[in-house]
């Protein structure tokens, strides 16, 4: 009994491996998901690989051409290690099942379903259908929380939410209407957004944010790209001026009026009349838009709340700044606090929303 449990593969271990490859494609390989596969002979890793980059080498195309040509003949007794399920179509590349039949692979261990339709369990299937032993479900809540953005995309057709927000120490987010613009946050955290802000797709503010803060919505203090910028301006009423306009970054208007592009600037045309939130999540859906981080107003970050149409809020609380009057931030409701994280003045709180 002791020699068999001594004897038993440990997939978790190579499983996380995977994972740890996996997140060195961060950044690069988006809307794909990060993927890292390693393959083991007798406790052995003879070969690694991740997707690197975005239509480029899935991760079991570049585990397996990992392998020395001394270790070549033991890939058909060697175990298959990958962090989402091996696809079964032809994209950018062809199906990575075609690669590992082709290799006589003897077992597959995988994490996670891959959830895009022309995969979505035909891969398992594929690989089954042909003699392979597949064994799935290892580490699977840690490999979704890797591509939390990708599965929420597809299992529930719309981008990954998170709402941004600062706050004041007595809850406000600025002053009241008219008054001079009240900066809450310190420098430092005005990095770390930048930081996030690098890590999504899009950022999207509303018309009066667009107006009274006059935001660039980018990460020039933060060496990652820009995302889309989107901005909620149903009367077309925002001045050009304003740098959300400037059109070095690719910004989408959501508005009643009309629809088009002019260089960098893309119109969309929703209407006033249905549920706004519902409408935007639809419209970033349809454009494969798989993140978008809402950074303000207080009224659109509560629409989303009131919604119940979120996955992560950020709250950025200076601990030191009380106003007693001014604008109200959002209430959080069905959330759980899932970090905490001080820098100088400022607290960041991070949660997530509780499933009712
Ligand atoms: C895998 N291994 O490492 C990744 C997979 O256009 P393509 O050919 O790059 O295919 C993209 C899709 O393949 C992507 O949407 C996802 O379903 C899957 N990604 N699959 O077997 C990998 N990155
Ligand atoms: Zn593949």
């Amino acid at each position: 009994m002791f020699e068999w449990i001594f004897l038993m593969p440990d997939h978790e271990f190579y499983m996380q491996r995977c994972l740890e490859l996996a997140k060195k494609g961060a950044g690069s390989v988006a809307p794909n998901p990060m993927v890292g596969s390693v393959l083991v002979y007798q406790d052995r890793i003879i070969g690694e690989g991740w997707h690197q980059r975005f239509g480029e080498a899935h991760a079991e195309v570049n585990c397996i051409s990992s392998v020395r040509e001394e270790d070549q003949p033991l890939i058909n007794s060697s175990v298959l290690y990958v962090s989402l399920e091996p696809c079964a179509h032809f994209g950018k590349t062809p199906p990575c099942t075609d690669l590992i039949i082709r290799h006589k692979i003897r077992q597959v261990v995988i994490a996670c379903p891959d959830p895009f339709d022309e995969v979505n369990g035909k891969g398992i299937e594929k690989l089954k259908a042909s003699g392979i032993d597949v064994i799935t479900g290892v580490l699977e809540k840690e490999a979704m929380a890797l591509n939390r953005r990708f599965f929420i995309f597809y299992q529930q057709h719309r981008p990954y939410i998170i709402l941004k927000w600062a706050q004041t120490a007595d809850h406000f987010m600025s002053r009241e209407a008219g008054q001079p613009r009240l900066l809450i946050s310190n420098e430092l955290s005005n990095r770390l957004v930048h930081q996030w802000r690098s890590q999504e797709s899009s950022i999207l503010v509303g018309t009066a944010t667009a107006l009274a803060d006059n935001p660039s919505l980018t990460t020039r203090l933060w060496p990652g790209a820009s995302p889309l910028r989107l901005i909620l301006d149903l009367s077309l009423r925002l001045p050009p001026s304003l740098h959300v306009f400037d059109q070095t970054v690719k910004t989408i208007i959501f508005n009643k009026l009309r629809e088009g592009e002019e260089g960098n600037l893309h119109y969309y045309k929703i209407s006033e009349s249905q549920n706004l939130v519902q409408q935007l999540l639809h419209a970033l859906y349809q454009l494969k838009i798989q993140s978008v981080m809402v950074e303000g107003g207080a009224r659109l970050l509560q629409s989303f709340l009131n919604e119940g149409c979120w996955d992560e809020a950020r709250v950025i609380t200076n601990e030191h700044l009380k106003i007693e009057k001014g604008l109200a931030a959002p209430r959080l409701g069905n959330a759980w606090q899932t970090g905490e994280q001080e820098l100088a003045s400022d607290r960041i709180r991070f949660y997530t929303r509780q499933a009712k």
